[in-house]
């Protein structure tokens, strides 16, 4: 048997194998809910009250989440060995980008190719990680530099190519995880992290996330399963991200599923044309993120991503937000145009950033809170616990 079919027969065994949890069976068991499911309602039916309850809800969203929806990703992997390939001066002179591959995972198996941009300034500096299949995509560079932002690209096809038909690097070092491609390459963001802790010129209390489209999607997981991430900035994200699959506009879970098996668990695509039986939507991934800063950037022109759909879970989880006293570190900005991560978004989260690292209010600050939607009626029935 050659490598590929043993990982493939033993991630698929991790997924078969896996114990049933509440959520597993048939799906026609499941209650039926066609509004938002209630965040604070845990498993057994309880209410969360206290703190205490929400650290335990907070592990019960976790798993609905990975078990429906992204699959189990390993822990970040902690050793990271970094090689040095090239370093250059940009921007004339406000910063030098590093070129470098880090080493990681069992025997060092995994690679991953990076770069990494810091400001000629004072140190530590806030650091924006994006996930992409390109280096040296940040159309803001000079502004975000002068700002004192560093900024760490990495080659997400590195871990595990999109594509349905292959095991890729990750699924091959830990096949024992029932990882779909969105979870590895959420993953690659606490990678990433893990070396960047080792650089006294990061900030460690100023991590920020981001990545477009299907890389926004692996950001606001990465935000959700990582606590060290500060700021979790998903842009046009739509379905399996920022959106909604019950209510909204755009692509639906029949067609993602459809589209792309490789990006989630296989349960998930049993939910198709089933959406109440969903003991989750998304909402409930960025209530994990909370009291953490979150941000989406929309455009209103992208319709297959659900601009009025990221609206409702916006709302839903700002209930969270606001419960935890974090109200105002949950902002959304929409923008004219169509699907794309454009310097107008990237200049909107960087006011986003410096309002909630450094609480420096910008001039237009109720852009960064937009809500142009009217909300479907009922489709919060829940509030915060008293
Ligand atoms: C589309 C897909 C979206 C989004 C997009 C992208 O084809 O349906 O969910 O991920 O690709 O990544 O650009």
């Amino acid at each position: 048997m050659d490598t590929y079919t043993g990982a493939l027969i033993l991630s698929l065994a991790a997924t078969f194998l896996a114990p049933a949890g509440p959520y597993d069976g048939e799906i026609e068991a499941l209650p039926s809910i066609p509004e938002l499911p209630d965040p604070f309602r845990m498993d057994d039916g309880a209410r969360v009250a206290s703190p205490d309850d929400w650290a335990r809800r907070r592990e019960e969203i976790r798993e609905i989440l990975l078990s429906q929806e992204y699959g189990h990703m390993p822990p970040p992997p902690g050793a990271v060995r970094a090689e040095d390939e090239t370093r250059q001066p940009v921007a004339d002179g406000l910063g030098v980008e590093r070129r470098l591959t880090l080493r990681f995972g069992p025997d060092e198996r995994l690679s991953l190719r990076i770069s990494l941009t810091l400001p000629d300034g004072d140190e530590p500096f806030p650091v924006i990680i994006k996930n992409d299949v390109a280096l040296g995509a940040v159309p803001i560079l000079e502004e975000g530099l002068r700002r004192g932002y560093a900024f760490c690209e990495f080659l997400r096809a590195d871990l595990q190519p999109d594509d349905a038909q292959a095991v890729g690097p990750a699924w091959q070092a830990y096949p024992e995880h029932d990882w779909r491609t969105l979870a590895v390459w959420a993953w690659g963001h606490s990678v990433v992290i893990d070396y960047l802790l080792t650089l006294p010129e990061i900030d460690p209390q100023r991590i920020a996330v981001t990545g477009h489209s299907r890389g926004g999607k692996a950001a606001l997981l990465a935000g959700a399963m990582d606590d060290r991430i500060a700021l979790t900035w998903p842009n046009g994200s739509g379905c399996g991200g920022a959106g909604c699959y019950r209510f909204g506009v755009g692509e639906t879970l029949r067609a993602i599923t459809t589209n792309f098996p490789h990006w989630f668990v296989p349960r998930l695509a049993e939910y198709a044309d089933r959406e109440d039986r969903l003991p989750f939507d998304q909402h409930f991934v960025k209530a994990l993120v909370a009291p953490r800063a979150l941000f989406a950037t929309e455009a209103f022109g992208d319709e297959w991503a659900n601009p009025p759909g990221t609206q409702l879970t916006h709302e839903a989880a700002r209930v969270v937000y606001e419960w935890l006293g974090a109200g105002d570190r949950v902002g959304l900005h929409y923008r004219e145009g169509q699907h794309d991560q454009l310097a107008e978004d990237w200049l909107a989260a960087l006011d986003f950033a410096d309002l909630v690292f450094f609480g420096a209010d910008p001039a237009d600050r109720d852009r960064l809170f937009q809500r142009p939607f009217d909300p479907p009626d009922g489709a919060i029935p829940w509030a915060a616990p008293q």
